[in-house]
């Protein structure tokens, strides 16, 4: 299998640190790619309608995109503990977690549209600041509800990576008031997966673009 990926996307790292935390990542390849709204990607795009990264390509068969669906699948393919629970309250806990931490990326991304990546003269200051409120908020509700001495889920490689790249990319910080969820990322960076997967790079974004025809 190949991964279309992208060393400095926080989807693209959760669907890496996965792999690996299900003892998949030796028979997935990665294949970088850089991919923003502006500038068209047509290898990920004849993969993916959506032109994002990641996209599992898998030999014969249809790619497999968005990172909760990669995680999926890839949880089908080990005969250990699964890593998203099949049934119960547990299930929907984990898949909670991940829908969270899915928010903190994409607040995340629109405060860096409404802070760094915008022409200066098309920011929205009260976007970037409902986006601020969606991240603390965010934050706190981790604090209160995160599993922290579970075993390793889902919900947790999408809150580490989520965690990681904000700060990767100085956005607001969970560290103040949040002892709870400074002890388990501090100590969840800590994981082979993680170290095995630094962030690196900078979005590359066109100042304008031509509509296609
Ligand atoms: N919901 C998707 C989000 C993927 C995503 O937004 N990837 C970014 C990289 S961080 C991307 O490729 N963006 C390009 C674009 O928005 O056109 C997932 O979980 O995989």
């Amino acid at each position: 299998m190949k991964l279309l990926y992208q060393t400095h996307s926080p989807y693209a790292r959760k669907a890496l640190v996965f792999a690996h935390e299900a003892g998949l990542a030796a028979g997935i390849e990665v294949v970088h790619q850089e991919t923003s709204p502006t500038v068209r990607n047509p290898r990920v795009f004849a993969e993916n309608p959506l032109g994002k990264v990641p996209v599992l390509l898998r030999p014969g068969q249809q790619p497999i995109f968005d990172s909760d669906v990669i995680c999926a699948y890839l949880d089908t393919l080990h005969g250990a503990r699964k890593l998203i629970p099949e049934s119960g309250e547990a299930r929907w806990h984990v898949l909670r977690v991940q829908a969270v931490a899915q928010g903190l990326c994409e607040s995340g991304i629109q405060v860096r549209w409404e802070t760094v990546r915008r022409p200066e003269h098309l920011r929205y200051p009260p976007l970037r600041d409902g986006y601020v409120e969606k991240l603390t908020s965010s934050f706190d509700w981790l604090e209160q509800h995160l599993d922290v001495a579970s075993p390793v889920h889902v919900g947790h490689v999408a809150v580490a990576t989520a965690l990681s790249w904000l700060e990767f990319r100085t956005l607001p910080s969970f560290r103040p008031h949040r002892p709870r969820l400074v002890e388990w990322f501090d100590a969840f960076e800590k994981r082979e997966s993680m170290r095995a997967t630094p962030l690196s790079g900078e979005t590359v974004d066109s100042p304008s673009r031509t509509p296609p025809i």
